[in-house]
């Protein structure tokens, strides 16, 4: 398991980073592509609690398609770490997903309009930062 840290502007650890300003979700995401990777995909416990920050936006959206949450890699959701009460899809405008460091750290992931801006955390490839054309299943 890996150990619990807090990110802070800039900390790079386990690969993570997160973006200096707030942006919409597509512009985090983007932000994380122009340096290698991509907004972070969470699939393990460890993986969330490791990620305890400010609130700020993961690689997870229904943008596609309402309700079907899917993360930047294309797989879908198999277990989230909701807020109470969420997703909620309020005013069927909430697609982009952030996570709240206020709320306790296993219940504190929120749906909201991805216009909203927030900082984003970003994630390298396991194998080379620099790897474009990389396939994962
Ligand atoms: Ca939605
Ligand atoms: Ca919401």
């Amino acid at each position: 398991m890996s150990s619990v840290f807090l990110l802070g502007n800039q900390c790079s650890l386990d690969g993570l980073f997160v973006s200096k300003k707030a942006m919409s979700w597509y512009a985090s995401r983007q932000y994380c592509r122009d340096r290698g990777g991509d907004l972070v995909i969470i699939k393990s416990i460890e993986k969330q609690v490791s990620l305890f920050s400010e609130r700020a936006w993961i690689g997870l959206s229904d943008i596609v398609s309402e309700g079907n949450l899917t993360w930047v890699d294309n797989s879908p959701l198999n277990q989230g770490f909701w807020f109470e009460g969420e997703p909620n899809d309020e005013d069927g405008n909430e697609d982009c997903v952030e996570i709240m460091a206020f709320s306790s750290i296993l219940d504190n992931w929120n749906d909201l309009p991805c216009s909203s801006k927030r900082k984003g955390i970003c994630s390298l490839p396991q194998t080379s930062p620099m790897v474009k054309d990389q396939t994962k299943h």
